[in-house]
């Protein structure tokens, strides 16, 4: 086992790197900008360093300064975390060739899942159920276009082979539209991804975003951990995660989740992924795959067990794998909600001091976050400032415990989106489960002040 890793991330998750280092006997290096200074796992850690001002493109994404960090401190290994280096194929092969270990992912397998085609030509190979859609990416000519939209019929989305978590799409209703709207992606993609090479699905109207986590290790063992329901978002950002996904039927999940492990197993997969797909009519279709720890992950801890994030260094540490997939049972329902520093109606950031913060507590609670009172929150980057996840014997019992969770919760001295999850908790089609990836923004839409 390593004796030292650097965290090369922030927030929260620096945080919860940082527990698993502990929980593991490893000492930890956290790497922060100047604006981080006071944060808590700057102050926990058993060292720190800061590695440049505020401007994430001067810091967290400073790949030199990481790695010379890695350096001087004998750290071994690097986990990047979520965001910032951790999909970064280049970034994983330079901390390799300095010598150290990159906690995820080899740099060739997050460079095929970083280009969308690839990774949809991986999986229709390995025997994962994709959305239908064009064979590789579109060819130039027209003709050939109209004709793949055909067979596939409309709707129809055009989709960035370099974009990925909502960037860089387009839908498509009529063939009147559809040459034009691809040379629209094309030239926005060349300009946004320095990849103007962009692909055709058939556009699914009201599906819902379900996705499940495996792990593999280097020996070739892969194990899937059940699904997350993530569709409760705005703008592509998830607010509210849950474990299981409400009304699914078992034997469906298990029959796609043993797809994902196998999938694992045929491109030789190693460390913590997730396969993200659209789930309509009693159907699965494969999107794209995440190849870091994701935001939502305690969801899944909480109804499996298993700690993600260990699992994610003992795999790096060419462990093998301590649990099979029969080993694992999944009890219960976990639901997350993401505690964002934004105004409640109108999701302007509010960054600042907290002059007073009060997280809940009691049975099945757990809270995620490097807050305390008079904290700063700084205005550089993302405003989610932590996390309140519970778990339950069932989804009642989760939502019980997740409205006492938010009503025990007092941030003061910033605006908070508690007040939209508090709403959200007591509406009767979250309640009932099972919502859909549009409903959040229809809600808000409607939505009385
Ligand atoms: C789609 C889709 C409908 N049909 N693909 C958006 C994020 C990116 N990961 C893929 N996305 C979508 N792909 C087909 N063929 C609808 C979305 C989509 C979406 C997906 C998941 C969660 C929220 C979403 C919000 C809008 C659109």
């Amino acid at each position: 086992m390593f004796k030292k890793i650097l965290i090369a991330n922030r927030g929260e998750i620096a945080l919860r790197v940082q527990r698993a280092c502990r929980q593991l006997g490893i000492r930890s290096v956290v790497v922060y900008s100047e604006a981080d200074r006071e944060a808590k796992y700057v102050k926990l850690a058993d060292e720190a360093v800061c590695i440049g001002p505020a401007p994430s493109s001067q810091s967290y994404l400073n790949m030199p300064a990481i790695i010379s960090t890695a350096e001087v401190t004998d750290a071994e290994a690097i986990h990047p975390g979520y965001g910032f280096l951790s999909e970064n194929a280049d970034f994983a092969e330079r901390v390799e060739k300095s010598g150290f270990v990159f906690i995820g992912p080899t740099p060739e397998a997050i460079r095929t899942m970083g280009d969308k085609v690839s990774a949809k030509q991986a999986m229709i190979k390995a025997g994962v159920p994709c959305v239908p859609g064009s064979e590789g990416a579109l060819p130039e000519d027209p003709k050939e276009i109209v004709r793949i939209a055909r067979a596939i019929g409309y709707p129809v989305i055009i989709k960035a082979a370099g974009g990925g978590g909502g960037r860089g799409m387009r839908v498509v209703h009529t063939e009147a539209a559809l040459v034009h709207a691809v040379q629209t992606t094309r030239s926005e993609a060349g300009a946004a991804f320095g990849n103007s090479a962009v692909y055709m699905e058939k556009f699914l109207e009201n599906p819902r975003h379900v996705e499940i986590q495996v792990l593999a290790d280097a020996h070739r063992n892969t194990v899937w951990l059940g699904e997350r329901d993530c569709s409760m978002q705005r703008r592509h950002q998830k607010i509210i995660e849950e474990a299981p996904a409400p009304g699914i039927a078992r034997r469906l999940i298990e029959k796609v989740g043993d797809r994902c492990a196998t999938a694992c197993k045929k491109i030789g997969y190693r460390g913590a992924g997730t396969f993200e797909f659209l789930y309509e009519n009693g159907e699965f279709y494969f999107i794209e795959m995440n190849t870091r720890v994701q935001v939502e992950h305690p969801v899944t801890e909480l109804v499996t067990g298993i700690d993600i994030v260990q699992m994610q260094i003992r795999i790096a540490a060419g462990e093998k794998l301590p649990i099979t997939q029969r080993s694992i049972e999944r009890r219960g329902h976990a639901i997350e909600c993401r505690i964002n520093a934004e105004h409640p109606y109108t999701f302007v950031p509010s960054p600042g001091r907290i002059t007073m913060w009060h997280p809940p507590g009691g049975p099945g609670v757990r809270v995620d976050s490097h807050a305390y009172t008079n904290y700063t929150v700084p205005s550089h980057y993302d405003s989610m400032i932590g996390k309140v996840i519970v778990h339950g014997d069932t989804r009642e019992q989760a939502l019980a415990r997740m409205r006492t969770a938010l009503s025990e919760t007092v941030v003061e001295g910033i605006q908070t989106n508690i007040p939209l999850h508090r709403e959200l908790m007591n509406d009767s089609n979250f309640e009932a489960g099972g919502t859909n990836i549009h409903y959040l923004e229809g809600w808000l839409a409607q939505r009385k002040r």
